[in-house]
């Protein structure tokens, strides 16, 4: 079995009405770093807007990266996997990375292309089990910006919104490239959208049966 830990939304360095919500993040961490280790988990996700602002102070940013190095060594053998979102900066959040990596933690800040391809396998973040083999994979897409959807005019001839489309699209192109590369393992996709009229899961174990 495979332990994901899913969050969003830290909005780390915001301020309510002039007050620092410091204290509370601090807190919030705190208790997180409990968790990890208590439910001995095997991949903590952090799927958008890790900070309030595109430009986050120094103090925001060193609280951050503090949590991270904390979870990282509470819970060693743990992947974190983090996804900008609407809120963050594609490229600050992704400048670490060589360092982060060091600590199994991945970074996707935004969705590149080649040749009018998506390079893929920046998405693709295998996560190991208790025993240290890999067990399953998250698939990590940030929040997709107007430059990270496909051409939207190319879409035109079709019906309902192009930004609609070009997400659908992006995410069965990210589909259809890692599909293969993923050995049959159970895979968890992981994003930051707007949503309208999703479905809740009934979850696991199933309350009836
Ligand atoms: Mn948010």
């Amino acid at each position: 079995m495979i332990r994901i830990l899913h969050t969003a939304d830290w909005h780390v360095g915001q301020t309510l009405r002039g007050f620092s919500r410091e204290h509370e993040h601090r807190k919030v961490f705190d208790r997180l770093e409990e968790i990890v280790v208590e439910r001995n988990v095997d991949a903590l996700i952090i799927a958008g807007d890790v900070f309030d602002s595109q430009n986050p102070s120094g103090e925001a940013q060193q609280l951050f990266y503090n949590a991270l190095v904390r979870l990282s060594r509470a819970q060693p053998r743990m992947t974190i996997v983090i996804v900008a979102g609407n809120h963050d900066a594609a490229g600050r959040l992704e400048a670490p990375r060589p360092l982060l990596e060091a600590f199994n933690i991945r970074v996707v800040g935004n969705v590149r292309r080649h040749d009018g391809r998506v390079e893929a396998a920046r998405h693709l973040v295998p996560i190991a089990g208790a025993s240290g083999a890999v067990a399953a994979n998250v698939l990590a897409v940030s929040y997709p910006t107007a430059a990270c959807l496909p051409n939207l005019t190319r879409l035109d001839g079709e019906s309902g919104s192009p930004v609609v489309a070009g997400v659908r699209s992006l995410y069965a192109e990210l589909l259809d490239t890692l599909r293969g590369q993923m050995d049959g393992l159970p895979f968890v996709l992981t994003g930051h959208l707007h949503v309208a009229g999703g479905i809740e899961s009934e979850g696991w174990p199933d309350p009836i049966g």
